[in-house]
């Protein structure tokens, strides 16, 4: 994926070293946009493996307005568990477990899970509870009965409650766009891990596109991502350098299962990625 590849490029020469509310120190650069045309492909990267599990799975925890972790640790899902386990050792219920012994409770404790797999009122409680708004249903329904409409917005920046979250939502803002029966989505991404987060988001919103496209009789067309502070942290430097050495390889093709007519009905089984034939997965250490 060029687009992809021109923003490392971009950020590694063009970027300035800042530090960072983790202390990892990054290189960064304000304001930045990619737009990716679905017909091309599925835009997964190829230059490393990504986990497409993960990020399914995490979109459908998003659009059932769910919150706690619990659902993703059941599904083996591990990229939310690093901000519930930090505030669980600073409990008075902490007795040293590891992060292992954290999400087996998680798992196997309802209670447990209730009380410290919970980020706050996160992306899902916004996108389905917006001081009391359904959002998602809302953005729906204005692209079915007023698709020409330049208010077809959906936040999860809901500054009210940003105290009580783990974390403030990095992917901030979106507006949907219809043309020619053709559905294009736009979003403000506030703060963007270039090596991590990025590539998971790239390939949400692009499937969130083209299911919001099917249950609303569209095509899906452009997802476009702008970014605040595109940033690469120091220690994902090497990662980033190997992964320009990459040629990227045809984009795989995202098939979902047509019959689904409500967003709400989509399940995991419902999306099938063929043809992805990426370079191999490249660790990287996430910033907390
Ligand atoms: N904090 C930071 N510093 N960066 C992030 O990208 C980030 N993302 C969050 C929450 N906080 C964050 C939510 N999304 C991973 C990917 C996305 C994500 C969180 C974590 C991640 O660790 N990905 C690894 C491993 C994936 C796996 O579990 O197999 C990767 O190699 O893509
Ligand atoms: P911040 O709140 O200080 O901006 O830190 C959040 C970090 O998480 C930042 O590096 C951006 C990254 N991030 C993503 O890139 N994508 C995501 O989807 C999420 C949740 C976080």
């Amino acid at each position: 994926m060029k687009q992809y590849l021109d923003l490392c490029r971009h950020v590694m020469t063009q970027g300035t070293d800042k530090a960072d509310r983790t202390n990892t120190g990054t290189k960064s650069v304000f304001g930045y946009q990619m737009r990716f045309d679905l017909f091309e492909g599925f835009p997964l990267l190829t230059t490393k493996k990504v986990y497409l599990r993960a990020i399914i799975h995490e979109l459908l925890w998003f659009i059932a307005g769910d919150t706690n972790i619990k659902y993703l640790v059941d599904h083996d899902v591990r990229i939310w568990n690093e901000w519930p386990y930090e505030a669980f050792k600073k409990s008075s219920d902490y007795q040293q477990e590891t992060m292992d012994e954290f999400v087996q409770k998680i798992k196997n404790d309802p209670e447990f899970a209730k009380k410290h797999g919970n980020l706050g009122p996160v992306y899902g409680a916004q996108w389905r509870n917006f001081n009391g708004v359904d959002q998602l249903m809302e953005v729906i329904r204005q692209i079915k009965h007023n698709p020409d409409s330049r208010r077809i917005i959906l936040s999860a920046w809901n500054p009210a409650e940003l105290p009580h979250m783990a974390l403030p939502p990095c992917h901030t803002f979106m507006q949907f766009y219809v043309a020619n029966g053709e559905l294009s989505l736009q979003l403000y991404q506030r703060s963007g891990d270039i090596f991590l987060g990025i590539p998971f988001n790239i390939a949400s919103y692009s499937l969130f596109l083209m299911m919001v496209a099917q249950v609303t009789g569209l095509k899906p067309k452009t997802f476009v991502h702008t970014i605040g502070d595109a940033h690469i942290y120091a220690n994902h430097f090497e990662q980033i350098e190997l992964q320009l050495t990459r040629t990227p390889r045809p984009l795989p093709k995202m098939i979902i299962n047509p019959n689904i007519k409500n967003i709400t009905d989509f399940k995991f089984e419902d999306f099938e990625l063929v043809d992805y034939n990426p370079y191999p997965a490249i660790k990287g250490a996430v910033a907390v």
